[in-house]
């Protein structure tokens, strides 16, 4: 199916089936009395009731208790992972009928609409943390189904770290900031993690993705994707064939630089939440499609690796994606706290026609969940919370408990009953009735991993070997941070051990950073998680290598470059700003569908050469380049002698080369980048003459100079800037 190309609907339409499910529920002041929790019209909220005008406070001010009592419980505790997110509301259609696939009925009628909610998230940090961290995304997506809620919990990396769910909260531990001082907050780069991984080989491959670009999304709408672990499709038939599920975004898959990174988680921590939201809020619908990788039951051990281990990638090349279906995100959320906060995701929520596999780390999965939310949103009725909810009734005989909002009738709650007619009847497969796909088990009770889990360099290094120059270094360098913040020697030692089985220029590059010497590998084992009474040679990766020598959907350099819908781009200008070079370019980028904003010296207006009033949106005070994907200068004498002088907005441009970003300038703005350090790195013969040299266009002519700025903001980044290696701004 080929790539549908972008259609947002305007956000009036954004009401979905679950968007009505959500309405009774929903709160508004507007033009009310206030009240108290039980409905008592309050008169007096600015003063508690007391003995006297300067007298102590009553314990009769029920009123004061039940504000105050309500506030000191406002807080539940945030998720143990992925407590930093963000989420909206969308809708997802499925292209043709997967019929012969899944009887998943959201999946077979290409007219239905499924109603979304999908949050995405960092892994490490604490809720109030910074949305730029170098860590993994989580990119969970709950399809309110007509046959209940299907989970689909997943992350941007298609593999993971550890094989085993045993080992999650030794991995969690590890991550997350030291238990004597609680730091660092929401990064991997200390002792902990490092040691836990440098003991633990077979994380070495989701190492590489986590140290690499797809760590630093440019925003979560330029993120892939994945269910990571191998599901099922189960047909009316009963027949099974393995899935693997993807989501591609329609704006492709874009990062930001790290130096970029440390940068907006100061000036704008909420940097992805920001985005997210105001892409929404202005119509710019984020949309990926849903690609599955579907591989028939009996080509099971067919490949070189087990598809059942978490930390393999089937690559493209060996079973091309489909893509069978859009998501739109439509709907930012009315209530943060409601629903992005409260709502509960469970890889065990699944629909007929999608079924488990036996990978361990999904099966440990499926018990942690439900255990999460009971702790988290505190008892078992989480599953009414509006949010949480399916757009289909329930009916069971589950009953009571805390908060319990459901008024279930009748006398019975058991099964069978005759005094309630039997009912709820149990539904047969044919009504739609769960039934577990019959897989064969005949085995012994063991705590043992299988052999053919036991590569763990092979993938590690096609990752490595597929990514472009520019994304290699970045990775080295990647690297070369986090084990520099770790203090203990040791660790960094192992580390390049380990990294030496994946690449051993890509270890020596590390250790030279590093000051120290790669280890003669594998001299001892390097696998330590091992049970007591194990052999460790029996534990040790086996050596092996992938019949790829390199992938093309590994690498973001093959990313879709055809759009610029949302990207923000500044124009720096003042007093006497040619307005109609400013106007063509700013209507050209807006046309494109791109966000233009005028930064000048102060806020108000700015005054063009031909007494135009041009509204400022911010002033060099408050923007930054690192918030913007790209710059323009218009020319006008006045504005380009203010804006050279300006030494924040000559830093603006500085630093945007310095992030590999897309510059341009009106001809007769040119001295304002020849106050620019770059300016030396530009051909000498510019003047009215197009050149376009790695992205910095400088044009006489606006029209033209809007669409050659526009094919360079697509392109998104101009890496290859960063020789020798990095730019210093
Ligand atoms: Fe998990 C949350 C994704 C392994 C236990 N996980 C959580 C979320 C995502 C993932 C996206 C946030 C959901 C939300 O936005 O509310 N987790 C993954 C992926 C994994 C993975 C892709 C590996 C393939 N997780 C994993 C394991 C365990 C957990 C092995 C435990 C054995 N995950 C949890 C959890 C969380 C969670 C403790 C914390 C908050 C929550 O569930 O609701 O149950």
């Amino acid at each position: 199916m080929a790539t549908k190309k972008n259609s947002a609907k305007p956000a009036a339409e954004a009401i979905s089936e679950k968007i009505v499910n959500l309405a009774p529920h929903t709160e508004s002041g507007s033009g009310e009395l206030m009240t108290t929790n039980h409905g008592l019209k309050i008169n007096d909220d600015q003063n508690s009731l007391k003995a006297g005008e300067r007298g102590a406070t009553l314990l009769e001010d029920f009123i004061l208790r039940e504000k105050i009592t309500h506030f000191d419980h406002e807080r539940i505790p945030e998720r143990i992972v992925h407590a930093r997110g963000s989420a909206a509301h969308g809708v997802f259609k499925v292209y043709e009928s997967q019929a012969a696939l899944t009887r998943a009925s959201f999946l077979s009628d290409p007219e239905l609409e499924t109603p979304v909610f999908v949050r995405f998230s960092t892994v490490a940090g604490s809720r109030g943390s910074t949305d730029l961290a170098r860590d993994v995304r989580g990119f969970a997506v709950k399809f309110y189904t007509q046959e209940g809620n299907f989970d689909l919990v997943g992350n941007n990396m298609p593999v993971f770290f550890i094989q085993d769910a045993i080992k999650f909260p030794d991995l969690i531990h590890a991550v997350k900031p030291e238990p004597d001082n609680e730091m660092p907050q929401a990064a991997s780069a200390h002792d902990t993690f490092w040691d836990f991984i440098s003991l633990m080989p077979e994380s070495a491959h989701m190492i590489m993705w986590a140290m690499s670009d797809r760590a630093l999304p440019r925003s979560y709408r330029m993120m892939e994707g994945f269910g990571v672990h191998t599901f099922r499709f189960v047909n009316e038939q009963g027949q099974s064939n393995f899935v693997k599920f993807h989501w591609k975004p329609l704006l492709g898959v874009h990062s930001v630089a790290w130096d970029e990174a440390q940068n907006i988680s100061g000036k704008d921590p909420d940097f992805h939440r920001r985005d997210l939201w105001d892409a929404i809020e202005s119509g710019a619908f984020p949309e990926w499609e849903l690609g599955v990788q579907v591989v028939p039951e009996a080509d099971e051990f067919k490949f070189e690796f087990d598809l059942l281990d978490p930390t393999k990638l089937i690559p493209e090349e060996l079973v091309p994606v489909q893509r069978i279906g859009k998501l739109t995100l439509n709907r930012n959320p009315d209530n943060f706290f409601a629903e992005t906060e409260q709502v509960a995701f469970h890889v065990g929520h699944v629909v007929p026609g999608i079924d488990f596999t036996n990978d361990p780390l999904l099966q440990g999965r499926l018990f942690s969940y439900t255990d999460t939310q009971l702790i988290r949103l505190g008892g078992t009725n989480f599953h009414e919370i509006p949010i949480n909810r399916p757009v289909i009734p329930v009916h069971n005989n589950q009953r009571d408990g805390h908060m319990r909002q459901t008024i279930n009738k009748g006398k019975s709650s058991y099964s069978p009953n005759s005094l309630g007619g039997n009912d709820p009847a149990q539904a047969k497969a044919a009504e739609g009735g769960f039934t577990s796909y019959n897989e064969r088990i005949d085995a012994r009770k063991v705590r043992q991993r299988s052999k053919s889990f036991f590569d763990h360099f092979s993938q590690a290094r096609l990752f490595f070997n597929s990514q472009s120059e520019p994304e290699k270094n970045h990775l080295t360098d990647a690297l070369t941070f986090e084990l520099g913040k770790v203090k203990t020697v040791a660790i960094r030692e192992r580390m390049l051990g380990i990294l030496a089985q994946i690449d051993k220029g890509l270890a020596a590059q590390v250790a030279y950073g590093l000051g120290i010497h790669v280890p003669q590998v594998p001299e001892q084992p390097i696998n330590k998680s091992i049970p007591a009474d194990g052999n460790p040679a029996d534990y040790q990766p086996i050596q092996a290598e992938s019949s790829l020598t390199s992938s093309e959907a590994l690498s973001m350099a093959n990313t879709i470059k055809d759009s610029i819908v949302s990207r923000k781009i500044a124009i720096l200008a003042a007093d006497g700003v040619n307005e109609k070079a400013l106007n063509t370019v700013k209507k050209a980028l807006l046309a494109a569908g791109a966000v233009v904003e005028v930064i000048a010296p102060r806020l108000g207006f700015i005054v063009s050469e031909n007494d135009e009033q041009i509204p400022v949106d911010q002033s060099f005070l408050t923007a930054a380049s690192v918030l913007f994907d790209a710059v323009y200068v218009p020319g006008g004498t006045n504005s380009v002698a203010s804006i050279e002088a300006e030494a924040d907005a000559v830093h603006f441009l500085n630093e945007a080369f310095k992030h590999c970003k897309a510059i341009a300038a009106d001809s007769d703005a040119i001295q304002v980048l020849e106050a620019t350090y770059f300016s030396k790195k530009l051909p000498e013969d510019y003047t009215d003459e197009t050149v376009l040299t790695e992205g910095v266009v400088i044009q006489s002519k606006p029209a033209k100079l809007a669409e050659q700025f526009i094919a360079a903001v697509a392109q998104h980044r101009f890496w290859e800037r960063e020789k020798p290696r990095k730019v210093p701004a």
